[in-house]
Order: C-alpha cells, then sequence, then structure tokens
C-alpha cells in the first residue's frame, strides 16, 4: 500500500528545498539563454520538479541516476553542485566534463550521476549495468533510470525491462509522462492509456501515480527503492506531469492546445506544495522564504563563476577525448 509510505515532517521541508532549487534553476537558466548571455541548447524541465525531488530523497550519494538530456533537474536533485552545473553548461573547464559535455551531457559520479546522452532510451540499459555490477558486488546500490514517455516506444525499454526484471535486478524504471514526445502528443504514438501496465508484460512491479504530488510520488519512489534494496527486483514508475514549455526552449510550441498548457501552469505543483506546508503547518512562511533566498543568492554565486571562468585550453581539448597510442 502507496499510502503507508508517508514522508516525515523534514523530509517534506526537504523535497520543498529541493523542488525551488530545480525551479529556480530553470528560471534562471531561461533567462540567461533569452537575454544573450549564455548559449546553449537547452531542455526546460519547468513543471516536472516533484518526480526527482521525491525520488532523490530517498536515495544515498552511492546511488546511481541515468538521466536525459530533459535531466538538469533529476541531477541537480540528486546534488550536482551548482558551480560545476554551470561552468559545464557554459563550457568552461571548471565544468563537470572539463567544459566538453556541455548542458546534455553532465557526469557528476561522486554523487551516483553517471552518463547522460541525448540518445532517446539510453539511459535504460546503462542502468540495468549499474544494477547488475552492484547485485554481482552486493553494494546494496539502488540504479535509476529517467527518461520520457517516447522513450517507452524505443527498442531498449523493452529489452532492459526484460533483462531487469529475469535477473531482479535493483534498477527503478522512472518514467517522466509529459505527454509530449518533441511535438507529439502521447496518444498519438502510444496505443494504451498507461506505460506502467507494460510492467505486466515483464511480470514485474509497475505503478502509475500523479508525479506532480509530492507525498503520492515520495510513496511511489520509496517503496520501489526498498524493493530494489530488498533484492525483490526492478520497478517501472509512470509520473504524470507537464513540462511548461517547448520541446527545446525556444521553440514556438504551437502543437500544445493554449487551454491544455494554462491548465497545466494552473496547476503549478510548486506554489501548490508551498502552500500545503504552510497550511497545515510543517514550515512556516519564513522558513520557506529563507530557503528560496539562500538558492537565490547560491545561483547567483555559481552563475557569477562560471561566466567568469576560463574555457578549456588547448591541452585539455583532446584529453579524454582521444586515446593514446602504444
Ligand atoms: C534514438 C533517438 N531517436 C530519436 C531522437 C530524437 N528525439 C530527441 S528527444 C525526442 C522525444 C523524446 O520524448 P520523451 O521520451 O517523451 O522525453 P521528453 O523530451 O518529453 O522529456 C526525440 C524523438 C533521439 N534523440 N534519439
Ligand atoms: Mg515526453
Amino acid at each position: 500500500m502507496l499510502s503507508n509510505y508517508k514522508p516525515d515532517a523534514a523530509t517534506q521541508v526537504e523535497m520543498f528545498r529541493r523542488m525551488a532549487l530545480l525551479k529556480a534553476n530553470d528560471e534562471r537558466a531561461r533567462k540567461l539563454v533569452t537575454t544573450g548571455r549564455l548559449v546553449m541548447t537547452y531542455y526546460s524541465y519547468r513543471g516536472q520538479e516533484v518526480i526527482p525531488s521525491a525520488m532523490s530523497v530517498n536515495l544515498t550519494d552511492q546511488d546511481y541516476i541515468c538521466t536525459i538530456y530533459r535531466g538538469i533537474h533529476d541531477m541537480l536533485a540528486k546534488g550536482l553542485p551548482l558551480k560545476d552545473l554551470w561552468a559545464e553548461m557554459a563550457g568552461r573547464e571548471a565544468g563537470t566534463c572539463k567544459g566538453k559535455g556541455g548542458p546534455m551531457h553532465l557526469t557528476y559520479p561522486t554523487k551516483g550521476i553517471m552518463v547522460t546522452t541525448g540518445i532517446v532510451g539510453s539511459s535504460m540499459p546503462i542502468a540495468n549495468g549499474l544494477g547488475w555490477a552492484s547485485q554481482l558486488s552486493k553494494d546494496g546500490r539502488v540504479s535509476v533510470a529517467t527518461f520520457g514517455d517516447g522513450a517507452s516506444n524505443i527498442g531498449a525499454f523493452h529489452e532492459s525491462l526484460n533483462m531487469a526484471s529475469m535477473w531482479k535486478l535493483p534498477v527503478i524504471f522512472l518514467c517522466q509522462n509529459n505527454r509530449y514526445g518533441e511535438h507529439t502528443p502521447f496518444a498519438r504514438t502510444t496505443p494504451i492509456e498507461k506505460i506502467s501496465d507494460r510492467a505486466k508484460a515483464y511480470n514485474m512491479a509497475g505503478v502509475h501515480v500523479n508525479g506532480n504530488d509530492p507525498i503520492e510520488m515520495y510513496a511511489a519512489a520509496r517503496q520501489a527503492v526498498e524493493r530494489a534494496r530488498a533484492g525483490e527486483g526492478p520497478t517501472l514508475i509512470e509520473a504524470m506531469t507537464f513540462r511548461f514549455h517547448g520541446h527545446v526552449f525556444g521553440d514556438a510550441d504551437k502543437y500544445m492546445p493554449p487551454e491544455e498548457k494554462k491548465a497545466a501552469i494552473a496547476a503549478d505543483p510548486y506554489p501548490a506544495f508551498r502552500k500545503k506546508l504552510i497550511a497545515d503547518g510543517t514550515a512556516t512562511e519564513e522558513t520557506l522564504a529563507a530557503i528560496e533566498a539562500k538558492i537565490e543568492a547560491d545561483i547567483d554565486e555559481a552563475v557569477a563563476f562560471a561566466l567568469d571562468a576560463p574555457y578549456p585550453g588547448e591541452i585539455e581539448l583532446t584529453r579524454d577525448v582521444y586515446g593514446e597510442v602504444a
């Protein structure tokens, strides 16, 4: 029963802190791109903040995540330091991949943030590999593969679920269903209503949750993590959400009906959770405002650091890119 897994007050405030960080960071990235201060291809995750916030509070630094191009929220929630993130997005040597990966290819193994690629569906077989390594070495780690609704129609999704179930791998398949794959609505590409139903075909656990409800999302994440740690195998979580902006930031998003988008933005989970925490006495307005102010200051500092940092030098440009010839 998902209702058995309730976050305590401190965990709820921590989930809020992570949501606030993700929201503010996305707002800053869009602002810098719009004003031309930073040139990058950016995939906004605004609207999807609950999912990684509720998942990551159930993970340790040693647990792994493999995410996608729209996964900066997953990485920040998992603990990617702001300065390393911004320096990488700005192509500077101080970045997570020494400025050679950019916003789509962040990696930070210290916090379990593994390879990120733009190949749709690629997070899943990689998470299986990490999960298999954990199973063999009995290190107790859980691997989470995050991906979109569109990726559930890729062969790698089906192969990965099959293998993970067969071998009872400690892997969580976390589908962030934002109802669009690039410019195409979910219903036009997927002949079933719930992606979570696909779990049945692989004899594994599958849950369908409101990914914009922090309490429900927390419960689904917690149950899946416990199942994986107990050696009971993988879980497919389908978390329903909505992205507030186009596929890639700057696209005209004409394919999203305006009423649908308006309704999703009106139901923004961030102000709703903020209000709920205050209304039920979990936190005060002052506490939450202080969290938000600290985040803005941290982002100010990280952006200033990144934009002042040097680009990779000539030697760094080819290091870790070409192998040594013996
Ligand atoms: C293997 C592969 N096929 C196609 C593409 C082009 N492509 C990039 S994003 C995308 C849509 C993916 O949608 P979804 O999985 O729902 O993720 P979202 O962008 O909505 O988070 C497509 C088709 C790709 N990058 N890789
Ligand atoms: Mg999608």
